[in-house]
This record gives structure tokens, C-alpha cells and sequence, in this order.
């Protein structure tokens, strides 16, 4: 196994870490504007396997990163289960909302999303053809939580708002609701594997909005659910959870829930999650994206902090949180630099 991220992964502590960014490919690269553009928008870019895979390639091809991942949304799954998306310029996205039994009645079974997702699984088998040997491919969704989120609300919301009412209103719903997606996951996360996906990670961008028995209710037991039903049918296969912001929720999640490797946001200092977390194995982060806007000796410093904290066990170096549109490419190079060289 040489793949330095697989390595990683694997529990190995190496001298110089396996780096990846979220959102790698993205609006910060002129030539991801320049591929968005020939698709026309955000959505036929996700669906034309070609233009998606050249978007993946994009990062790897400029910075060399240790691993690719597969270029999709989160929000896929939902419009696979029957909801309308749409993505409005400079807002965000938008999604008919499941309120009631009759929206939740209207959505399609977990095993009818591969019509819809067929693309995707299209465009991990061309990246894992065309990705470098060195180079690791990851797959990834959203975790139910997070994506129920956005179901319910047809929209991001700065804290979740209506999922709480929901649950709070009609919990049967919001757990048929979250029992629905842990399915459709599953489905969709074992197809990526089977089309060349070396490692999955699962975005649970809303966690930290989940406080005491519903963080495991619907953050932990829905993730275990998932690791243990995509291990058992793909043994070995590598999985990363990323419960953002689950501060001391953060520590014993990797055991809990089966995941190999556990994604740190840059809430907390990596000296401290170095002792509590990294102590039960592989983690990811946690770099402040703000570093990739303001450069200069200051993200030197934060990068250099990072490593050395995670440098005595498994570590994936990563942002904290995916890297914003206003970034400078340049910054990107110098933190890989700093990386590289520490
Ligand atoms: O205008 C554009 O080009 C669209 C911007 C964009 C991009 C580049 C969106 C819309 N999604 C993506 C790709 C994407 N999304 C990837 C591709 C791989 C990569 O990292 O390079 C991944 C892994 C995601 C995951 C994703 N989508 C998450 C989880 C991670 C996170 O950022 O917390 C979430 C919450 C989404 C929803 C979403 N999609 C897009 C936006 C702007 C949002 C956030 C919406 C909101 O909360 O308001």
C-alpha cells in the first residue's frame, strides 16, 4: 500500500503528512470558473462525468494533492429521493421542503436513487482511471442529519432552525425522514466504491447544532449505521467522519462509530485534539480556511502549528472547513510548501 492518504488512514505515522483541501476543486481555481462555465451551471456540472472529473483532476493537476475527491454535492441524494433543487446565483441552494406525511409520502424508496446518481458513479469510474497512481480517490454524501437539514428547510439556515422544530413536532417524521437518508447513503456510497472510490467521508456539516442524547440519536447512530453496514460489504474500506463542530463531542466518535479516521474542524486547537482525539487514531485537519485568503507569515505559522501538533500519530493535513471563492491560489501553494518542508 503506498498511497500515502491510505497509509495514513491505516493507522501509520508518517514523516510528512498526506494533504487534501475540501472543496479543492472549486470557485477559487480560474480553470474550475472557466469548466463551470462550459456546463453551464452547478448542476449539469455535477452530472456530466467528463467536465466533473476534469474539475477533480483540476487541484491535483496544479498542486500534486494526495488525494482527489469526486466532484458532487451533498445535495444530490435528496433531488435522487425525489425533491426539486435548484442552486440560485449567489445565494445557494434551494429544495422543495418535506413539512408533512404527504412530502415525506412522495419521496422515492432509497433503492431508486442510482437512476438519478448514474452520472456520478460514471465519473469516479473515469477519475479512478485517470487519477495518478500516487493519488488516492475519495468518495463522499452528506450524513443524514446534515442533509435532513436542508430537506426540511428547502435552504441552508445559520442554525437549523426548522429540522429542530421538526423533530421537536413530529419526531416519528423526522426519523422516517433520517432513516430514509441513512438508506439512500448506504446505496449511494457502496456504488461510488464499487466504481472505484478508495475512501468515503461523510459530511455532517450540522452536527454541532445536535446537543446530548440527539447527537447520538442523529449524529453517531446514523454514521455507525452507515460505516458498519458499507464495512461489511466492502471490508477494509476506509471511512472518514466529519461531525463539524462537535467540540468534546469530537472525542470517542471514531470508536462509536467505526470510522478509521475522524475530519477536525478549526474550533479546536490541534494540541487539544491531538491528546483527546488523535489518541484513538487517524485525524483530519484542521487548518483555518481564512489562511488560504490572507497568506503571509501568519498562515506559515498556523500551518506549522498543525503539523507539529498531529506529528507524533496518523494525520491527514486538511482545512478545518472547505476553502472559501475568495482564496489566492498562490496561498494554497505555500501551505503545501510549509507542509512539505516542516
Ligand atoms: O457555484 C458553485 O460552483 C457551487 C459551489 C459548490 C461547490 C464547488 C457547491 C454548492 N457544492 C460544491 C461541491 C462540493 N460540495 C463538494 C465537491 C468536492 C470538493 O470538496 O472539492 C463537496 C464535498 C461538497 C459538500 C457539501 N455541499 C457540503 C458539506 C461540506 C461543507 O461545506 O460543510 C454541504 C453543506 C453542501 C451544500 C452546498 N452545496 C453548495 C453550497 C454553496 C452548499 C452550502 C449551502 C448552505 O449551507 O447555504
Amino acid at each position: 500500500m503506498t498511497k500515502l492518504l491510505l497509509r495514513a488512514l491505516a493507522g501509520e505515522t508518517l514523516p510528512v503528512p498526506p494533504i487534501w483541501m475540501m472543496r479543492q476543486a472549486g470557485r477559487y481555481l480560474p480553470e474550475y470558473r472557466a469548466t463551470r462555465a462550459e456546463a453551464g451551471d452547478f448542476l449539469s456540472l455535477c452530472y456530466n462525468p467528463e467536465l466533473a472529473a476534469e474539475v477533480t483532476l483540476q487541484p491535483i493537476r496544479r498542486y500534486g494533492f494526495d488525494a482527489a475527491i469526486l466532484f458532487a454535492d451533498i445535495l444530490l441524494v435528496p433531488q435522487a429521493l425525489g425533491a426539486d433543487l435548484w442552486f440560485v446565483t449567489g445565494e445557494g441552494p434551494r429544495l422543495s421542503t418535506i413539512t408533512s406525511a404527504a412530502d415525506f409520502d412522495a419521496l422515492k424508496p432509497a433503492g431508486a436513487i442510482h437512476e438519478t446518481l448514474a452520472p456520478i458513479y460514471e465519473t469516479v469510474r473515469i477519475l479512478s482511471r485517470e487519477l495518478p497512481a500516487e493519488t488516492a480517490l475519495i468518495g463522499f454524501a452528506g450524513a443524514p442529519w446534515t442533509v435532513a437539514t436542508y430537506m426540511i428547510a428547502g435552504r441552508g439556515t445559520p442554525d437549523q432552525g426548522p429540522a429542530h422544530a421538526l423533530k421537536a413536532e413530529n419526531r416519528a417524521l423526522f426519523e422516517a425522514l433520517i432513516d430514509r437518508i441513512t438508506e439512500a447513503t448506504i446505496d449511494y456510497l457502496s456504488k461510488q466504491v464499487e466504481a472505484g472510490a478508495e475512501v468515503v467521508k461523510i459530511f455532517d456539516s450540522w452536527a454541532g447544532s445536535l446537543e446530548g442524547e440527539d447527537f447520538d440519536r442523529y449524529a453517531l447512530e446514523p454514521a455507525k449505521r452507515i460505516i458498519s453496514e458499507l464495512k461489511a460489504r466492502h471490508p477494509g474500506l476506509p471511512v472518514i467522519a466529519f461531525p463539524r463542530e462537535a467540540g468534546e463531542r469530537y472525542i470517542g466518535f471514531a470508536k462509536a462509530t467505526g470510522a478509521d479516521c475522524v475530519a477536525l474542524d478549526n474550533s479546536v486547537s490541534p494540541e487539544w485534539a491531538a491528546e483527546h482525539v488523535q489518541v484513538d487514531g487517524c485525524v483530519q485537519g484542521n487548518l483555518d480556511p481564512k489562511h488560504m485568503v490572507t497568506g503571509g507569515q501568519a498562515l506559515v505559522d498556523a500551518t506549522r502549528r498543525v503539523v507539529e501538533a498531529f506529528r507524533g500519530g496518523p494525520h491527514i493535513f486538511n482545512l478545518g472547513h472547505g476553502i472559501t471563492p475568495d482564496a489566492d491560489p498562490e496561498n494554497v501553494q505555500l501551505m503545501i510548501d510549509t507542509v512539505r518542508r516542516v
